[in-house]
């Protein structure tokens, strides 16, 4: 009993689940199969979210101009009949197109309850001045990696547990827990950047998110992990950056079972579950300085099929971790360190 989209929508609305197909692999499916009272809200979130980072990653403008941009944004998104410049080097057609028809996108926003809407929009603000510190900033430390994943993606936790509390679906438990819901959205992001190492390190400028205070133990430049003769340093910096990830899975699982709704628990859960499968494949894997590592088609068919109860996603963190604790190297730096918080997330539940 899947949900669909209802066949009454606006003519905006349409081209906006439409659009939300075309820049998202990951999160189309599940924000259709929303609840009709949240649907058209998060698909709105995700097109402005996605449009901001569309800002983010160009390389290709002036410091300057970007700067203005992501200044501009969120006072940009509520100007009926706003559309960006032309021209953005936006990752894909689609994104470039969702920019240049912006206003669309804006047009079903109003027509959101003005709640939703302030969600939107206070989220958008803060991420994007977030986004212009770290234009200028570099992830020195731990605690700078932490406070760029709260921009990009803790913030999207907190916005999308608003829109969970104000839909009135799961009552009282959305209250409260922005502390969780950051977790969530750091969880994710640190798995992307994880994963992202070779596709951001080669760019022209190269963009670095993993912390210098954890590559600087292994090398000179971040750049370097992706040598053979650094082999055994890309090894053990990639198990301690899985390692720091893995310190937000007892959050997320408090989280989750407090999603008692079952399209938002979907929604939610399927990604987290995503995560922990490619850290997994990514953990003490060097491919990740070579190539693209994904998880296999199979394999995200069946934990998107099980994602749907909490003691199924508790019973797939437990298999996925139990597997990172098995390849865990006998001499490696931080082994004990992953052992241990491989511990400490299956004691969460
Ligand atoms: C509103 C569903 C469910 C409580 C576009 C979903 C970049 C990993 O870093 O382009 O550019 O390589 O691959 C999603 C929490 C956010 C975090 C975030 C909006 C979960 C723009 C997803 C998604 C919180 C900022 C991947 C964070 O993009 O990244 C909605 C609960 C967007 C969520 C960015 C990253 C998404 C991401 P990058 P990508
Ligand atoms: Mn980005
Ligand atoms: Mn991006
Ligand atoms: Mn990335
Ligand atoms: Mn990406
Ligand atoms: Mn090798």
């Amino acid at each position: 009993k899947k949900r669909q989209l209802p066949t009454n929508l606006t003519e905006e609305e349409q081209y906006c689940f439409f659009m939300l197909t075309r820049v998202s692999r990951s999160f189309a499916s599940v924000i259709i199969e929303l609840h009709d009272e949240l649907r058209t809200a998060i698909c709105v979130f995700y097109l402005t979210l996605r449009a901001l980072d569309s800002i983010e990653d160009d390389m290709t403008i002036d410091l300057e101009v970007k700067l203005a941009e992501l200044r501009q944004f969120s006072q940009n998104i509520q100007i009926r009949g706003w559309n960006s410049r032309k021209g953005y080097g936006a990752a894909n057609v689609y994104e470039q197109e969702l920019l240049e028809n912006f206003d669309r996108v804006i047009a079903v926003y109003y027509r959101l309850s003005p709640q939703y809407q302030s969600v939107i929009k206070e989220i958008a603000t803060q991420m994007a001045e977030g986004m212009a510190i770290y234009q200028t900033k570099e992830v020195a430390t731990l605690k700078d990696y932490d406070s760029y994943c709260y921009y990009v993606a803790g913030l999207v936790g907190v916005g999308l547990t608003r829109l969970f509390y104000h839909s009135a679906l799961m009552g009282d438990s959305m209250s409260n827990i922005d502390d969780l819901a950051i977790s969530m959205g750091l969880f994710l992001q640190k798995t992307n950047i994880i994963r992202d190492y070779l596709e951001d390190t080669v760019q022209q400028p190269p963009r670095c998110f993993y912390p210098k205070e954890v590559w600087s133990k292994y090398v000179k430049h971040l750049g370097d992990l992706q040598y053979p003769q650094y082999h055994n340093e890309a090894l053990s910096c990639l198990n301690d950056m899985v390692t720091d990830a893995l310190r937000h899975v007892p959050d997320c699982l408090q989280y989750m079972s407090l999603v008692d709704e079952e399209s938002c628990f979907r929604f939610c859960a399927i990604p987290q579950v995503m995560a922990v499968a490619t850290l997994e494949r990514c953990y003490n894997n060097h491919d990740v300085f070579t190539g693209v590592v994904k998880i296999r088609k199979g394999e995200a068919a069946k934990l998107i099929l099980q994602s749907c109860s909490f003691e199924s996603v508790v019973r797939i963190f437990e298999e996925y971790l139990h597997t990172i604790a098995s390849k865990i190297p006998k001499k490696a730096h931080s082994g004990n360190q992953t052992r241990g918080r491989v511990a400490d997330a299956l004691q969460s539940v």
